[in-house]
């Protein structure tokens, strides 16, 4: 296999912002829920850790404002540090959603991320953007547009499959 694959940019990339929540940190599981995407060929367009301070929380959160469990919600994402990143992929919002698993861990499937590590009905590890339009609101939120890098890696082409006559669509 020497040749690569031609790759034109008819089918762009799309971008989610995902975070790993307090408790994913303070339980350690950054490292493995980083390695699940890498390992799917998702690209890393941006990288932090940071605190959610309540006015953020609130801004992100704004659409549960009116749900029982919002001041909980408020709490949770505000109790520590988070890792906070922008993932590029084909289709990358739903793959990542499908990765992530149902929103509470005793719901999740085996295999997901949710479902292989955690059991709690408010603690669910991860937050990914759940469609392209908030995905981009959310990115606006948590990075500042130079924080978030254009960058080719090796053997991307093998990976991304950006022509229109690959594959079923
Ligand atoms: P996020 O938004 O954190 O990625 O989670 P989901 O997309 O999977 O779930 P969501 O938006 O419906 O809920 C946001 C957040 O609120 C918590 N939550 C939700 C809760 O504590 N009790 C509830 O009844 C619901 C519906 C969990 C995730």
């Amino acid at each position: 296999m020497t040749s690569k694959p031609s790759r034109p940019s008819s089918r762009p990339l799309e971008r989610t912002l995902i975070l790993v929540k307090p408790d994913g940190v303070a339980r350690r599981l950054v490292g493995a829920i980083l390695e699940r995407f890498e390992q799917r060929g998702l690209k890393i367009a941006a990288l932090k850790m940071m605190n959610v301070d309540a006015g953020l929380a609130e801004r992100h959160y704004g659409v549960h404002k009116d749900r029982p469990f919002y001041a909980g919600l408020i709490r949770f994402i505000t109790a520590g540090p988070v890792v906070a990143m922008v993932l590029e992929g084909p289709r990358v919002v739903e793959v990542t959603r499908k990765m992530m698993g149902a929103t509470f861990g005793w719901k999740a499937e085996a295999g997901t991320i949710r479902g292989d590590h955690g059991i709690s009905n408010s603690f669910n590890l991860i937050h990914g953007s759940d469609s392209p339009e908030s995905a981009a609101k959310e990115i606006a939120l948590f990075f500042q547009p130079d924080e978030i890098l254009s960058y080719e890696l090796p053997g991307e082409a093998w990976v991304f499959d950006r022509a229109e006559d690959a594959g079923e669509k």
